[in-house]
């Protein structure tokens, strides 16, 4: 062993080893318990962010630690390789984005190596590969048969200057990103998913993931937004036509006032024939794109339409207006305003002067106030005639059950949740595999003719899709006549809403998946990502694995059983203001600062020493420039010390703060316990550890090392907390530092501990664990050694702490064996200095003793 720790060389020789080995490698194993641990395979964008490697370096830990437990641990990776970033750089790098995205596969895959990473490379998928998209089109003409798909007008990104479509991200404050001109909106035929058909199962289900976390699931809940209801049909005054609105507070009913409808609303369509304004108004909402997490802050318009309706309970008219917040592909595309009760209501009505009608108490049962706003608080009627005194839920059944009998309304279960729109009309995508005959009839491709294969090598312009520029590319037949293929590809969600059930057989031809190996592994023990996937892809994967099921190619009904989503990366952000007044943000890794005694930083400066401007921490983000790059922190402080910084700075769900003091921190923690195995083995050889022997002092100290290891077992495998795990490790060691080496067991009790903290350690610093266990004369190797177990006599509390006390008095805090009586407690306690003085002279008239925790001796 040598002396000083060098991370290059131990990193490179034990990588080798593991490549060499196949350590990683798995297949099933029927006679060994499985354990999947999944993270969320990255998009090649190019390098590895400091985010992914918090990702990877959790699931990296699980994996070796359930490893460790004995388990048949399978952690694939690979690359989510399709998507819009690829095109934008191909146009950039004048290349195509199929040789821009291996590239930077081969490069991050390199990366991800020398990070130390036990993936089963055997097991790798790239999503833009036509092995791995072919059953994706393959399962979608599956769906497409069983009804479960169709196509449907829907709004995109127009640029009329260009004639192409964009993609939301290249719509830049309403324009196109390359020539700058008006963004319009566009009616075009897309494909839909019928996501909404499992809307129930994918929100009872939720109920089942005990092991997610509650932020997720509520996330869940209420994108898929469940609500019960009814829904109320108006007649529209003076014509045949009807109104239909759907509400979930039908108790507020007798306080509407008017209703709104959408601008592409039929109604409001025919009131615009012959009113010009209204006409102008609706052009106007048309040509307005607002993204649905924009509709809440925008700003409210509307128009009258001339129109009425009869509300059915009072046969009173109420107006129809067009509004701007109001979309057709919502519901029916028309709401009931009850503006005393609804805030979005009550802000219109106010700036259209139209009437606000209170109709709810508040809950003590006075008028409520809407002066200012609306109260929206669920309370008894009032102002509603035969309803009037009725609480809540009674005035909901009641109004529901009298529209139903008036047969002007039902009652019905609501979801926000929309059908999942897949066309994109990109080109660095999977195409959609169906087909246009001459007759304009659309089918799916037949399965002999899957897969569609994407051309990888084409010309990009930038702005149309290089299979939407080619017309030969689309030609094709169909039971022998000349057919058009579809052009547009699959939203990239698509490919990471299954994955993770290929990864089990990813070189399985004869079908999506190979039922044994899928039923296997799945589901999937642990997934690992970040949150910003809590909403679309987690429900995608959670909808994707019910299909599956369906299809009879897994036989669970989730896909994952616990799922952990860690907190983002921050680091300083340094600015200095330029020539022009902009914000110029400067690398930390270029800024020196100086730190006040708390520190805080007072001062920074670049390298020329120009003073800078402290911003704080922020999300590692190319805008401000602060992202520290992975691969040269691995370069300075090798990649164990990185992945224990990443893991010791704070929790997994937490942000995380990089502090290069804190990496350095990390470093010297292991150059320490290189130095201690070190200077241990320099000692030679040692004896076997006789238990028995032990004196006090030795055998506190092992029961320390015992109480680590069952901490550190819980606080991986139950509690996740991983950061409290390696706080353990090191109290340890300075135990260690501390004890005395010069009886043979003395060396005896270093070597049994050395050996548990290596593997304790293992998960989080595999390549220095690895060398030390060799160094140290383990069994075998580490990657294959069984956990340290915690052993119960080791743990045994052998004495007790037990407060003295003279007349109530606390005198005195003494250690005695655990088996002590009542007799040698009192004459361990009358030997205390402390106490003693307070005997003297006096008569001891009664003792109460609380064993092992309290003795009181009440003199006079
Ligand atoms: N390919 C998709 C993806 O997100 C995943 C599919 C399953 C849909 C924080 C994490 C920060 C990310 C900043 C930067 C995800 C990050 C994983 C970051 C892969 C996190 C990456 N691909 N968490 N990640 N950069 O390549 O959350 O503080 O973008 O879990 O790494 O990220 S990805």
């Amino acid at each position: 062993m040598q002396e000083q720790y060098s991370p290059e060389e131990i990193e490179s020789t034990v990588q080798l080893h593991w490549q060499q080995k196949q350590t990683f490698k798995v297949t099933e194993d029927a006679s060994k318990e499985k354990y999947y641990c999944l993270s969320m395979l990255p998009y090649p964008s190019g390098r590895l962010h400091m985010g992914h490697v918090r990702n990877y370096t959790i699931g990296d830990v699980i994996s070796r630690y359930q490893r460790m437990q004995g388990k048949n641990v399978l952690q694939p990776i690979g690359w989510d390789a399709f998507g819009l970033p690829a095109e934008g750089a191909a146009v950039k790098n004048n290349t195509a984005p199929a040789p821009w995205t291996y590239d930077n596969i081969e490069y991050m895959k390199n990366q991800l190596k020398l990070l130390g990473f036990g993936y089963d490379w055997d097991r790798e998928i790239a999503t833009c590969k036509p092995d791995y998209y072919r059953w994706e089109q393959w399962f979608f003409t599956k769906l497409y048969q069983k009804g479960l798909v169709y196509k449907k007008t829907s709004a995109v990104n127009w640029c009329p200057h260009d004639q192409t479509v964009l993609a939301n991200e290249q719509v830049i404050e309403g324009c196109c990103w390359r020539c700058d001109t008006q963004v319009e909106r566009k009616e075009i035929p897309q494909w839909f998913i019928k996501i909404t058909a499992y809307a129930d199962q994918l929100l009872n289900d939720l109920d089942t993931l005990e092991s997610w976390p509650e932020q997720v699931k509520t996330m869940q809940r209420n994108w898929i937004g469940r609500s019960e209801g009814v829904e109320i049909t108006f007649q529209v005054v003076g014509s045949e036509q009807k109104l239909t609105v759907y509400t979930t507070r039908p108790d507020t009913f007798m306080g509407a006032t008017y209703v709104a409808v959408a601008s592409a609303h039929p109604l409001a369509q025919l009131a615009a024939q012959n009113n010009p304004e209204l006409s102008a108004f609706i052009e106007e909402c048309r040509n307005t794109k607002v993204a649905e997490a924009e509709m809440a802050t925008m700003e409210k318009k509307g128009m009258a339409t001339g129109l009425f309706v009869i509300h059915p309970l009072t046969g009173e008219q109420l107006p129809i207006w067009a509004a701007n917040f109001v979309l057709m592909e919502y519901g029916t595309g028309a709401v009931m305003a009850v503006p005393a009760h609804d805030q979005r209501d009550w802000e219109f009505a106010s700036k259209y002067a139209l009437p606000i009608k209170p109709v709810i108490l508040n809950l003590d049962g006075s008028q409520p106030d809407i002066s200012a706003a609306a109260m929206t608080e669920k309370g008894a009627l009032f102002n509603s005639a035969e309803f009037d005194g009725l609480a809540h839920q009674a005035a909901f059944d009641a109004i529901a059950d009298k529209l139903v009998a008036l047969g002007a309304g039902q009652r019905k279960v609501n979801y926000r949740l929309r059908d999942w729109g897949v066309s994109r009309q990109r080109y660095w995508g999977a195409p959609i595999p169906m087909i246009t005959l001459e007759d304009g009839t659309v089918v799916p491709t037949p399965e002999d003719q899957l897969p569609v294969i994407l051309p990888e090598d084409v010309v990009m312009d930038g702005i149309n899709s290089p299979i939407k520029a080619d017309p030969e590319w689309a030609k094709t037949h169909f039971n022998g006549q000349p057919a058009l293929r579809e052009t547009d590809t699959f939203d990239t969600f698509m490919e990471s809403s299954w994955y993770y059930a290929r990864y089990t057989c990813p070189q399985y031809h004869q079908g999506m998946l190979d039922p044994a190996a899928a039923n296997y592994w799945l589901p999937v023990d642990q997934y690992v990502g970040g949150i910003e996937h809590a909403i679309m892809h987690l429900m995608y994967f959670r909808f994707f694995h019910k299909l599956m099921r369906d299809a009879g190619l897994v036989n669970s009904d989730e896909p994952a059983k616990r799922l952990l989503c860690q907190g983002m990366v921050l680091a300083d952000a340094f600015y200095y203001i330029g020539s022009n007044g902009e914000r110029v943000w400067v690398s930390p890794v270029d800024v020196s600062v100086e730190r006040d005694e708390k520190g805080r930083i007072v001062k920074a400066t670049d390298q020329s020493g120009r003073e800078l401007i402290y911003a704080g921490m922020s999300k590692m983000s190319k805008s401000k420039n602060n992202g520290i790059d992975p691969q040269v922190m691995v370069e300075r402080y090798g990649a164990d010390t990185v992945r224990l910084f990443m893991m010791f700075a704070s929790p997994a769900e937490m942000t995380l703060e990089w502090q290069e003091s804190g990496v350095e921190g990390a470093n010297r923690f292991l150059k320490r316990l290189w130095k201690l195995a070190y200077e241990h083995l320099q000692k030679g050889s040692t004896e076997p550890l006789l238990v028995a022997e032990l004196n006090e002092e030795q055998t506190a100290l092992r029961r320390d090392l015992h109480k680590t290891i069952a901490k550190v077992s819980d606080d991986i495998g139950r509690r996740q907390t991983f950061n409290t795990a390696i706080a353990a490790v090191m109290e340890l060691m300075n135990k260690l530092l501390r004890a005395p080496q010069q009886s043979a067991q003395d060396r005896a009790l270093m070597q049994e501990a050395l050996l548990a903290i290596v593997r304790l350690l293992y998960p989080f610093t595999p390549h220095i664990c690895f060398s030390l266990w060799q160094a140290l004369g383990g069994e075998g190797e580490i990657d294959t050694a069984a956990w340290p177990q915690a052993e119960e006599a080791a743990m045994v509390e052998n004495s007790l702490l037990v407060v003295v006390q003279v007349n109530g008095k606390v005198r005195a805090k003494i250690t005695v064996p655990a088996d002590a009586n009542e007799q040698q407690v009192r004459q361990r306690a009358e030997q205390e200095h402390l106490v003693a003085k307070y005997l003297n002279g006096v008569t001891v008239r009664k003792v109460i003793y609380v064993p092992g925790k309290l003795l009181n001796l009440v003199v006079g």
